[in-house]
């Protein structure tokens, strides 16, 4: 691409007939950049627009959390005993986008079970088994480890399991519910 200044342009008289060609060129490249830019726009605006129909809140909170920063407790009581819960995003019991993390001790194991939406898992740290299907089996499992992913559709019947001690992050729109296929495995029906 050239490059002129406005000292050099009317000295020579080609470069004076090329200015006249030039100027309306960009000037038309301008506009068309410009109404291009303003349709972009307009999408943008309607897709914002069929957002806000959705009944999910906006996330309108920023966060950043390093490792040291995260708050565990002990799991919910949905989940078998001895996971640590830490939430990141949201409130999983509430509709809308959360994110979770479990850490599982070496072992942990949740039986067969399904979720009214879709679950999200990111393993963080250590190995996770996954394994689809309505019995809890090992030899079916996929074995995840640290930066593996998955997502089980809502009603997809799965089972997981940690060797060493795995953290896992579950994203997703609440609220995050689960059904064990077995109810006396749902830790909710135990004896105290
Ligand atoms: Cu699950």
């Amino acid at each position: 691409m050239a490059i002129f200044t406005g000292m050099e342009l009317p000295r020579n008289p080609k470069l004076k007939a090329m200015k006249k060609i030039l100027i309306p060129m960009l000037v038309t490249a301008v506009w068309a950049f410009s109404s291009f830019a303003n349709a972009e726009e307009k999408k943008d605006s309607s897709k914002k627009s069929s957002d806000e129909k959705s009944k999910a809140p906006a996330v309108a909170e920023h966060k950043m959390f390093t490792p040291s920063d995260i708050k565990w407790m002990d799991g919910p009581p949905f989940l078998p005993p001895g996971v640590k819960l830490a939430v990141l995003e949201g409130d999983p019991g509430k509709p809308g986008p959360f994110t979770i993390r479990l850490q599982a001790p070496d072992g942990y194991k949740i039986p067969a079970h399904t979720h009214p939406t879709a679950e999200r898992v990111t393993v963080i740290s250590g190995t996770f088994h996954l394994g689809m299907g309505d019995k809890f089996d090992e030899a079916a499992g996929h074995e995840m480890v640290a930066g593996s992913f998955a997502i089980m559709p809502a009603g997809m019947k799965h089972f997981a399991w940690a060797t060493g001690e795995a953290v896992v992050q579950v994203h997703g729109t609440g609220p995050f519910a689960i059904k064990y296929v077995n109810p006396a495995d749902d830790p909710r029906n135990a004896k105290k």
